[in-house]
């Protein structure tokens, strides 16, 4: 197990969250009855998960990027955030259990306006954030304190941004891939358009402005 801790720091990437994707979708904001009637398949320190095979609406589907935030957003969650090792061997065990092939998280790397800030420079190395919390990970050479894999499609260490490098779009999204090229259950960036199984995390930030707007809803 690697035992990466939380080395990294709060950043100010909050306008970040309502940029316009490439595409020009935008986030959803939270629909305070689905926040209400969310199912949670899980607990770990607190907080409430979704696993979207676990659910009888959504098992087999598979979404893009945003699409993946945007059904979490919608509840008070979002994709899930991996800031400890203890969380990410927790959904990591639920992915191998459960024979998934690959998830979503919410790891992202800087790609739009404000990413030419000094500390996130340069960005294949300190550009890499997780959106629902907006914290930063740690620097991704520094390779205790990630679950970075040791390889990838084309045998290179991630993040590879090989799709990018082949003709494709930029791996700008962090996946967890299981086994996928048999190098076991760890993060790969992958770009963003790919269609996943997801996992939600209960959002502080959504679920307390939720209940400040909707102080009738038990939420
Ligand atoms: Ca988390
Ligand atoms: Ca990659």
């Amino acid at each position: 197990m690697i035992t990466f801790i939380l080395l990294t720091a709060l950043v100010t990437l909050s306008s970040a969250q309502f940029q316009p994707q490439p595409s020009g979708r935008i986030l959803e904001s939270p629909n305070p009855a689905l926040c209400a009637q969310r199912s949670i398949h899980r607990r770990f320190n607190g907080k409430g998960y979704y696993f979207s095979w676990a659910d009888s609406r959504t098992t087999g589907q598979e979404v893009d990027w945003l699409s993946g935030r945007n059904f979490c957003r919608q509840r008070c969650m979002d994709l899930v955030s991996l800031e400890t090792s203890a969380e990410n061997e927790f959904i990591k065990s639920h992915i191998v259990q459960n024979n998934i092939k690959y998830i979503w998280t919410s790891g992202r790397l800087c790609d739009f306006k404000g990413c030419d800030r000094p500390d996130l420079q340069p960005l294949h190395i300190n550009g890499w954030f997780w959106t629902a919390e907006l914290q930063k990970l740690a620097p991704t050479n520094d390779r205790s304190q990630n679950d970075w894999s040791e390889s990838g499609g084309i045998g290179k260490p991630q993040p590879d941004n090989r799709e990018a490098l082949q003709g494709g779009a930029p791996e700008n999204c962090l996946a967890i891939l299981n086994q996928f090229y048999n190098d076991g259950v760890n993060w790969h960036d992958v770009a963003c358009h790919h269609k996943k199984p997801w996992v939600c995390e209960d959002n502080e930030s959504l679920l307390k402005y939720v209940r400040f707007t909707n102080p009738n809803i038990r939420i």
